[in-house]
């Protein structure tokens, strides 16, 4: 089979990625400069399960009886000519890249930490863009995006996969049909740079014929797959900090250490939400389907449910008896938005989700009840806040 390399396959959706490939049989290459491991020492977090160096996840993955996957540090921001020569040697037939600062909060913490993300996920995406243009090569990109860039509107329409028809008037009272890119409306320094990295792939795409695939993704939860079950040693990470901890995996785990909910503001926000399990299989789909070198980025939204985060905390709150507390919002959003998503593409490739329903318990006894003792209950609170004046005044709906 070909040869995958996976940028990023160190973290929370790049490893179970990398070993879903592996098990169907790709030649799996993981580039990752393990900054996320870096980030954890920054702000002095861990991820609630334990997880191994790379060395020992990949060495328990080859005992486990997998395809053995191979990996190098390389820093695909800061350092292009790494990138490029591992490029060039592995001449890979698709790329997966997830190497980017991936947590809202984190890229509104100081103004270090806005250049750090714009930086590092700019210049990543594009340096990965150039260095294929410039070898020559010829791989489909599926790239890790987000739901993020569509902002959230309550206005009732369906978000489309990506892209919107309009009609513009012309000469002569002629109109023209044109399709662009969804304006974009993002809430944070993170979610601003994948509408950034959006324009790198049209231009790509148009200019020099590379095969893209985007994936608009919701907030992943969950925290193992199939392959990250065969070994202790290849569990997967497990975020519930303040900064990276996404909201239903906070919520798991807050109950399970009998913390109150922490539902922002009135809890009115509604978001879009994908199990990894179907993460690693939309990713997977997304490789085997690639499309046309017709100049146009192929944007599939990758979620499966849409929910609202006040309905989470009820749903989480009932299975565990544990309060709801509703506090301060430190982010800058709208306080009541609704969310009509359209994930027809990859319903249309087979998928068949897994629903909050059929996978919440499993979750809240698999790990959030059973590395409890883990947890530290001052990484919780969510501290950064959106505005300097820390008093950010939140958005009305739209
Ligand atoms: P993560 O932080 O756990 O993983 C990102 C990985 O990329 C880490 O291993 C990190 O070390 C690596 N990395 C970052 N910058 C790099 C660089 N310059 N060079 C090499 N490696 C680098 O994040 P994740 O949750 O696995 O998210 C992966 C992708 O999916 C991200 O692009 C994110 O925006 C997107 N996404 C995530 C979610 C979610 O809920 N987790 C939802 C939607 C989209
Ligand atoms: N929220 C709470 N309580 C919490 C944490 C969050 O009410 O304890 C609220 C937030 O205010 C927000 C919503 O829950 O309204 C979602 O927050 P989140 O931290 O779960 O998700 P977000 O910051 O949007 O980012 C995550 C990932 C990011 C990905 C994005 C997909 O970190 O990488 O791009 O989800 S999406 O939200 O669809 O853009």
């Amino acid at each position: 089979m070909a040869c995958i390399v996976v940028v990023g396959g160190d973290g929370f959706c790049g490893w179970p990625t990398s070993l879903h490939l592996a098990a169907k049989g790709h030649d799996v290459v993981i580039l990752d400069n393990l900054s996320r491991r870096e980030i954890d020492r920054e702000l002095g977090t861990e991820s609630l399960t334990p997880i191994a160096s790379m060395n020992d996840r990949l060495s328990a993955w080859a005992e486990s009886g997998g395809r053995p996957i191979t990996f190098e540090q390389v820093d695909v921001a800061r350092d292009p000519e790494a990138l490029a020569d591992a490029l060039a040697r592995y001449r890979p037939e698709t790329v997966i890249h997830f190497a980017e600062q991936r947590a809202a909060p984190y890229s509104m913490r100081s103004v270090k930490h806005k250049r750090y993300t714009v930086d590092n996920n700019v210049s990543g995406t594009h340096n990965l863009l150039s260095a294929v243009v410039e070898l020559g090569l010829d791989p489909h990109i599926v790239h890790l995006g987000t739901m993020g860039v569509y902002g959230y509107d309550s206005s009732g329409l369906t978000i489309p996969e990506g892209y919107l028809d309009i009609l513009v008037p012309g000469e002569h009272n002629v109109v023209h049909k044109r399709q662009i890119l969804y304006p974009t409306n993002p809430g944070s320094v993170y979610h601003m740079t994948k509408s950034m990295d959006q324009l790198l792939f049209q231009f790509y795409a148009r200019n020099d014929r590379v095969r893209v695939t985007d994936l608009h993704q919701g907030i992943v939860w969950g925290t193992q797959t199939e392959e990250t079950r065969r070994d202790e040693r290849l569990i997967n990470r497990f975020d519930y900090d303040g900064d990276y901890g996404t909201v239903l995996n906070r919520f798991l785990m807050q109950a399970a250490v009998g913390h109150p909910l922490t539902v922002h503001g009135t809890g009115g926000q509604t978001r879009a939400f994908i199990h990894l399990q179907d993460t690693v299989g939309c990713i997977a789909l997304a490789v085997e389907n690639p499309p046309e070198r017709n100049g146009r980025v192929m944007i599939r939204n990758q979620m499966t449910e849409t929910h609202r985060i006040r309905d989470l905390a009820e749903l989480v709150s009932g299975l565990t008896g544990v309060e709801v507390a509703m506090v301060d919002n430190p982010r800058n959003e709208a306080a009541e938005n609704g969310l009509e998503v359209s994930n027809k593409s990859f319903l249309d490739l087979g998928l068949n989700p897994t629903t909050l329903e059929n996978g919440l318990m499993d979750e809240t006894v698999e790990i959030a009840q059973r590395f409890a003792h883990r947890s530290r209950t001052d990484a919780v609170p969510a501290m950064v806040t959106w505005t300097r004046d820390r008093n950010p005044g939140v958005l009305p709906a739209d």
